[in-house]
């Protein structure tokens, strides 16, 4: 991703108003989830560094105690071994952000990994003896976009700690980062024909020959609207990442879309982890 959050940095610093804020101000819902496996070899963390290892996706703070995220992010076996989502963090490698448990999730019923169909999934966090403030940016909630599905053509924004490039294991971004991204219609991609379904939709670069994409480790993370910022999609995957001539594929969240599954999910009995 590029380094728009550094920008964002630079002009909080011009605004003495918002120094406050810090460095993560530009992004207050994001979330990482994270293992809280620990027990690594020497050959491991020879490779790479345990904050790293430990990086599993992004996600959403859509309310309080609620992170909405990727289906292939979470499951009930992650939960029970005590998977964490860590909150108002910028650097990764700093120990920064507030850090919770996750004692719930609620997974799409119709999720396909194969497919990556309907890979969207609620978690559900609490405070607890591992809890402690790092050092923390704000915290918020995004809204969600309350309005009909995007038409191609509209400036949103992702964010996340992804890779830097394609490629398996080539390790995550320490740095909170953001890239500029513009929706597009899916059925532009040849590579994706029959591999995406309407309740999907495609961003990529907003110019010409524009790498910008989202990669390997930002999935689960937001797809925000540029203006007003709301909540339009979850980073669900793609055909390789940075690539000339495609696109990444997101969950939509909107009217017609997901809107009222979400409701469903947070207002649902706290044993249901699967619903349609
Ligand atoms: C992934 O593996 C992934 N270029 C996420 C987004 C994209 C590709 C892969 C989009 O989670």
């Amino acid at each position: 991703m590029l380094h728009i959050l550094l920008l964002a940095a630079a002009i909080q610093a011009a605004e003495p108003e918002q120094e406050q804020e810090g460095e993560t101000g530009a992004s207050p819902w994001q979330a990482e989830i994270y293992s809280n496996f620990t027990g690594w070899t020497p050959e491991e963390l020879a490779e790479r560094d345990p904050w790293d290892l430990a990086h599993r996706c992004g996600g959403s703070l859509i309310a309080n105690g609620w992170v909405l995220t990727a289906a292939h992010c979470i499951d009930q076996a992650k939960v029970d071994k005590g998977y964490r989502v860590r909150l108002g963090a910028d650097y990764l490698d700093n120990d920064e952000g507030v850090t919770f448990r996750i004692d719930r999730m609620v997974r799409h019923a119709d999720w396909n990994k194969a497919e990556h169909l309907y890979d969207i999934a609620l978690i559900h966090y609490v405070a607890d003896k591992d809890t402690h403030v790092g050092s923390a940016g704000p915290i918020a909630p995004i809204p969600l976009y309350e309005g009909p599905p995007l038409e191609a053509g509209v400036d949103v924004y992702a964010s996340g700690w992804g890779q830097a490039e394609e490629g398996k294991d080539k390790g995550f971004q320490a740095e909170l980062t953001a890239v500029d991204l513009r929706t597009v219609d899916c059925a532009d991609y040849p590579q994706y024909e029959g591999k995406t379904r309407e309740y999907q939709m495609c961003a990529t670069g907003r110019t010409p020959g524009d790498d910008a994409d989202t990669c390997t480790g930002d999935s689960g993370g937001p797809l925000v609207l540029d203006d007003p910022q709301v909540l339009v999609g979850v980073v669900n995957w793609g055909i390789g990442c940075y690539r000339a001539d495609s696109a990444g594929v997101y969950l939509r969240i909107d009217n017609e879309h997901f809107r009222d599954w979400i409701a469903r999910a947070m207002a649902a009995a706290p044993t249901v982890n699967e619903l349609r």
